[in-house]
This record gives C-alpha cells, sequence and structure tokens, in this order.
C-alpha cells in the first residue's frame, strides 16, 4: 500500500478523553472511530488488524477441529424465554421490536440460538461430539462502557459451543478449548494466563478465564509468579488426545492464579512469600462448562448407544477478538506509539522515502516495494512529500516493526537502513539483503 492513496488520518494531538494508552494510540493512529458510547467505525488500519486477529482464531480452531458457521446478531425473544435468561440478563440486554411488535434483542452471547440449532438438527450420539462457533458482533448496554474497544457496547467475539453425550467428553473439549486458546494468543504475541473464576450469567461453576497482565486491566487477579514462566511454545497436539489434553491443562492451570470472584487467601498464603503477586490483567477470553443447564431447559436431548434419552452435555468458550486489540496495545507499546507483534501486524515492513521526487530514491523504494509484494509481504510505503521527522513519526506511532528507510545518501553506498521498532536498533545493508532479511523474519508468521 501507498500511504499516498491509503486513508490513515493520524492525529498529532492526544484526544483528551481517552485514558488508557491503548485507547489513545488507536486513536491517533486512525484505526478507530467512536461513533456513539461504545460502539466504533473501524478505520482501514485498525480493520486490517481485526481481520488479522480473525484469522489466527479461525486457523486454531478449525486446528482443534472445531467447526465455523455464522450466527446473526438479531434474536428472538422466545429462545431466551425457554432459558429462562430473558429476564435474567437484565438492563445489557439492549431489547428491539419489530414492525409486528414480535420481540427481538440484539444477542449478548449465542447459547440459547445454537442449542435450537442443535435441536432441530442431531438426535444422536452418533453426531458427537461436535462444537460449532462463529465470530460475530454482539451487544450488551455496558452501563459503562469505556477504554475504547476495550469495554465496549458493541464487540467482536469468537464464541464456540462444544455438544457431548458424555460430562467426561465435555470435559475433554473444555481442555481442547484451553489448549488451543493458549495457541490462539501466543501467535498474537500475547501472554494470556488462565486462571479460576466465576460462571456470572453463563453460568457453570467450572470455568476459567485468560487474562493479560496489564495496570490498566480492570480485574484485579492473584497469582503465583511461576506461571508467568510457562510457555506454550511449538508443540505438537493431537486435539483428539485426551491425556494429551488434560496434561496441558494442568501444567496451565495447577499453579494459584485466579480472580478476585474466586480467590481464596489461605490457598494464595500457601505460596512461597516472594513468588505471591497481586496485580492486574484484561480478560481476553473464558471458556465454560456447565452440562446440562441449556439443553435441559429447552429439550436438546440425544439418544445415546443404550437408547436412552439424554440431555446433551454442553460447554462455551469465548475470546474477545475486539477487545484484543486493546490487549495487545497495552502490552507492547513505547512512548512514542504502538509496537505490533510480528504476528498480527496490518502491514509487515514500513518503507519511508527520505527524498521524495529524486530520481534515484524514487526508483529505489518502487523496487523495494515491488520486490517486498512479490515475496507475498505488505510494505506500506510512506511517498508523502512530507518531511522526514513526519514520516517517522507516523510510522513510529502505527507501530510495523519493521521500517526501511531510503535516502540519497546510503543508496550513494549501496545501503537502505532496516530499523526494528521494538529495540530502535539500525543495520545498513543492500536492499536486496534487506527484503531477504525481511522475509526471513516473517517466515515464520
Ligand atoms: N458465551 C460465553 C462464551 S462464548 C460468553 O459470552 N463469554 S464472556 O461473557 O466471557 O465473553 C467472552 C469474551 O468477550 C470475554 O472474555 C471478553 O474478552 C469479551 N468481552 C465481553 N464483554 C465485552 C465488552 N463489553 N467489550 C469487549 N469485549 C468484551
Amino acid at each position: 500500500m501507498r500511504l499516498s492513496r491509503y486513508f490513515l488520518p493520524v492525529l498529532k494531538e492526544t484526544p483528551a478523553d481517552a485514558q488508557i494508552v491503548s485507547h489513545r494510540y488507536m486513536l491517533r493512529a486512525g484505526m478507530i472511530k467512536q461513533s456513539s458510547a461504545g460502539i466504533y467505525s473501524w478505520l482501514p488500519l485498525g480493520f486490517k488488524v481485526l481481520r488479522k486477529l480473525e484469522n489466527i482464531v479461525h486457523e486454531e480452531q478449525v486446528r482443534a477441529g472445531h467447526i465455523p458457521m455464522l450466527m446473526p446478531t438479531l434474536q428472538s425473544a422466545d429462545l431466551w424465554r425457554e432459558s429462562g435468561r430473558y429476564d435474567d440478563y437484565g438492563e445489557e440486554m439492549l431489547r428491539i421490536s419489530d414492525r409486528h411488535g414480535r420481540d427481538m434483542l440484539y444477542g449478548p452471547t449465542n447459547e440459547e440460538m445454537v442449542t435450537d440449532i442443535f435441536r432441530s438438527n442431531v438426535s444422536s450420539y452418533k453426531d458427537l461430539p461436535l462444537t460449532l462457533y462463529h465470530i460475530q458482533w454482539k451487544f450488551r448496554d455496558e452501563i459503562r462502557p469505556r477504554f475504547g474497544v476495550m469495554r465496549g457496547r458493541e464487540f467482536l467475539m469468537k464464541d464456540g459451543y462444544n455438544f457431548d453425550l458424555t460430562r467426561e467428553d465435555a470435559l475433554h473439549a473444555y481442555n481442547r478449548h484451553l489448549v488451543s486458546y493458549l495457541r490462539t494468543y501466543e501467535r498474537m504475541g500475547l501472554q494470556a494466563i488462565p486462571m479460576r473464576a466465576d460462571g456470572g450469567p453463563i453460568g457453570g461453576d467450572y470455568t476459567h478465564e485468560f487474562l493479560v497482565l496489564a495496570e490498566t486491566g480492570e480485574s484485579e487477579v492473584f497469582y503465583d509468579s511461576a506461571v508467568t514462566d510457562l510457555k506454550f511454545g511449538d508443540r505438537d497436539i493431537d486435539f483428539d488426545n485426551k491425556e494429551q489434553c488434560e496434561s496441558i491443562l494442568e501444567e496451565f492451570t495447577t499453579k494459584y492464579a485466579r480472580t478476585d470472584e474466586t480467590h481464596d487467601e489461605a490457598l494464595f498464603n500457601e505460596i512461597p512469600e516472594d513468588r505471591r503477586r497481586v496485580a492486574r490483567g484484561i480478560e481476553v477470553g473464558q471458556i465454560f462448562y456447565f452440562g446440562t443447564k441449556y439443553s435441559e431447559a429447552m429439550g436438546a436431548m440425544v439418544q445415546g448407544p443404550d437408547g436412552k434419552k439424554v440431555p446433551v452435555e454442553m460447554g462455551s468458550h469465548g475470546i474477545g477478538v475486539s477487545r484484543l486489540l486493546g490487549a495487545i496495545i497495552e502490552a507492547s507499546h513505547d512512548e512514542n506509539g504502538i509496537i505490533w507483534p510480528e504476528g498480527v501486524t496490518p502491514f509487515h515492513v514500513g518503507i519511508i522515502n527520505l527524498r521524495q521526487g529524486d530520481d534515484g530514491t524514487d526508483a529505489a523504494c518502487e523496487s523495494l516495494y515491488a520486490e517486498l509484494t512479490a515475496a507475498g509481504l505488505e510494505p506500506l510505503y510512506d511517498d508523502r512529500n512530507e518531511r522526514a521527522g513526519g514520516k517517522f513519526a507516523s510510522m513510529d506511532l502505527i507501530g510495523l516493526p519493521w521500517r526501511i528507510t531510503v535516502g540519497p545518501r546510503g543508496l550513494k553506498n549501496g545501503v537502505v537502513e532496516l530499523t526494528s521498532r521494538r529495540t530502535g536498533e539500525s543495520e545498513e545493508m543492500s536492499p536486496e539483503a534487506a527484503v531477504a532479511r525481511v522475509k526471513e523474519i516473517y517466515a515464520n508468521h
């Protein structure tokens, strides 16, 4: 993409109403624009990152054997009356009526709808196990929407629902989700720690939240610092292997890590004192096992091998896709702007032309642009007629992890400069070497 043809409305001033750094940088980098409280337009740069996150989530869900689909945002109130949640959900639910006076709502989550799909189509254990998921916009009329996309009213969520014959199979589905989530967050450059939590309006007493540690997080968390040493890394996982998934769950959840809702002071005090941590975290996902809560209320029954009909065992599993943008920025930035991890960056590398209009410099930039593009990478070429200082400031703000700077002085010696946004370190090399290096960096992303 050439910056002169892109839509990147960068703000010079720090917006006064944004309290946390991710919100400020998302506004300043022209990623989002508020349309009303807690509701945002995703401008091209923000949309690009959002799509990247969605893709990672899809890839990891499919890898775990889960099946993508899409359910609507507007739901009929009748389904929610069956489960009893139409009254229970309270003021967070946005209720609407259509021209015929039918009660509708903008879905805050989809347990009822997916259970209805299941009961209409599945009646035998032979069709199990089954996990269906979608990535869809949700609406929760939060009392205090704040911190930009972090606590929105309209937000993008991946929500998945498992259907199993037995409790044991449903717990395997739970473990499988935990494992796939660990992979998902690590690919995004994040450490998200699973912590024992509370079921809230979804229900169920077996649930973990995934938290990214950050001072600006809304949740208070208590943990053994040894959990932060755990890395998922590049493991070979067989998602059908119950023992393997369970042992990973044990590895990642045995050490003490809880949100304030389930915090137990006595257990916490058993951790060696120098490893006790009280901190704040951003909840980027939650998994729930709730057994037959919805299937019993809504009559979602399956026939087992013995011919008996039993309510299907279920759980639901969510990732806050739009919130993740904020969480990644909170975890990865400096005083000049965002620092995107390679796995989610909107463009792979920035090209800065220090002397726009100079034939040699323009030609060198054009050829870098063409070669990077031919290598399957997406460069962002700052070809605007602006001073170098302004170009550097914008590039730092939008946070591409790598930058190639091209100027007449370097070109005289046959070199350009490759700079890491994270370390600030620069290296001079030939344009060919710079292309090769950037290709190598992204070979695994
Ligand atoms: N049905 C279940 C799992 S599919 C569910 O709704 N779970 S949840 O309530 O925990 O939401 C899942 C994730 O969505 C949360 O972990 C959080 O990351 C994200 N989320 C929840 N509320 C908001 C909000 N107001 N703004 C942005 N993200 C949110």
